[in-house]
């Protein structure tokens, strides 16, 4: 039996890669950063909250990564964890330069000090491209980053590099566009409008105040995007890898398609307000994930219009429940 250690395992990709490890009959340790209250909600999602052994630790603090290394002995480690609000980077750009671009060598270094022969994949984001450099991305497009969090991805990507080149480490990095699902936190813009819209439907709000409407972005499913994760480390070397759908939607898209879905104009509810606005804008993105393709054989299965829908489900699902108990 294969064991793997994922660090952000109470995140959204932390829960969809755990239950896909545990499908696949892979012992799974999980990372929990010590917080006042510890919520286990997308595990409990799953019902994969007690096949899954959580051991205390920080990516910010190396000691508890090499500890827990030389315990569990994992034959794989996934860093997922990060503070991965863009937005928040810039109020918090030095917590997220720790825990996003330090906490990612922490981990490289806990492995190389322990058992470089483990495989370690890294969670890169297209947040790196920012200010694209091509109007369509791949694994040859230059990078240049437009936020603190862009900026601390890119450290942990080429960290990931430096030490697959000069360690001889088996050390992947995904370059992982926007993914999406009924787990994604409640900040993001994807799942703001499907909890807004779910909201709205029933009755229990009126309007949705959004940033700027004319970003675009390349959206898949985060099922989806873990498998890639995952085939990169069974792949016979390590590489980097973009994994995308090709496609790319406007928020305004993204509202069309939502309130459309419950048979509302977007129009009618939705208002953009400057303040929301971020300091430096990433305009578009769109990935090219050929390589992943020809050689994962790895393919998006989710549409755009088949997530949000699936999202939209699931919250009016929830606001239905918080209304019948009175909690609104
Ligand atoms: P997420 O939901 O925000 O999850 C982040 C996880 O990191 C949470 O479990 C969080 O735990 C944990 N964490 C935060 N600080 C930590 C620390 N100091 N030590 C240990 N764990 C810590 O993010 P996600 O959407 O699942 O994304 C997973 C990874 O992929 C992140 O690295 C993200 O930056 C990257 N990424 C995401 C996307 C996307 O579209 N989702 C795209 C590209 C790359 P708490 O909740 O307890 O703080
Ligand atoms: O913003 C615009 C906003 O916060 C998307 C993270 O997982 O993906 C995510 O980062 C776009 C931006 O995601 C609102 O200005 C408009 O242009 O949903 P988001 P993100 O910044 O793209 C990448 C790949 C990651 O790696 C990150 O970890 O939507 N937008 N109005 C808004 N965004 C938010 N959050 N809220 C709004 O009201």
């Amino acid at each position: 039996m294969k064991t793997a250690f994922i660090t952000g395992v109470t995140g959204q990709d932390g829960a969809y890669l755990a239950k896909f490890l545990l499908d696949k009959g892979y012992r799974v340790v999980g990372l929990v950063p010590q917080r006042s209250t510890s919520s286990f909600w997308r595990l409990d999602y799953f019902n994969i909250t007690d096949s899954i052994e959580l051991v205390y630790g920080d990516v910010t603090d190396l000691s508890s990564l090499v500890k827990i290394l030389r315990t569990f002995k994992p034959d794989e480690v996934y860093n997922l964890a990060a503070q991965s609000f863009v937005g928040v980077s810039w109020d918090q750009p030095i917590l997220t330069c720790n825990v996003t671009g330090m906490g990612a060598l922490n981990v490289l270094e806990a492995v190389r000090l322990t058992d470089n022969n483990i495989k370690v994949y890294q969670a890169s984001s297209s947040e790196m491209f920012g200010e694209v450099q091509e109007p369509i991305q791949n694994e040859n497009t230059p990078f240049y980053p437009r936020s603190p969090y862009g900026v601390s991805k890119l450290f942990a990507h080429w960290m990931t590099v430096n030490y697959r080149e000069s360690h001889d480490m088996f050390a992947s990095s995904g370059i992982l566009f926007n993914h999406e699902s009924p787990l994604r936190g409640l900040s993001f813009v994807t799942r703001k409008v499907t909890d807004a819209v779910a909201r709205i439907s029933l009755g229990v709000q009126d309007k949705l105040i959004l940033g700027n409407l004319n970003a675009k972005r390349d959206w898949g499913f985060a099922g989806d995007y873990v498998e890639a994760m995952w085939l990169m480390l069974q792949h016979d070397k390590p590489d980097t890898f973009v994994v995308s759908t090709g496609l790319s939607h406007s928020i305004k898209d993204l509202c069309d398609v939502a309130f459309n879905y419950v048979g509302l104009n977007w129009k009618e509810h939705v208002e953009s307000n400057a303040s929301l606005f971020r300091p430096a804008e990433v305009n578009i993105l769109m990935g090219n994930s050929d390589k992943a393709k020809e050689t994962l054989g790895w393919v998006p299965k989710t549409s755009f219009k088949e997530m949000v829908e699936m999202m939209i489900e699931a919250d009016m699902k929830r606001v239905e429940k918080e209304i019948a108990k009175g909690h609104m």
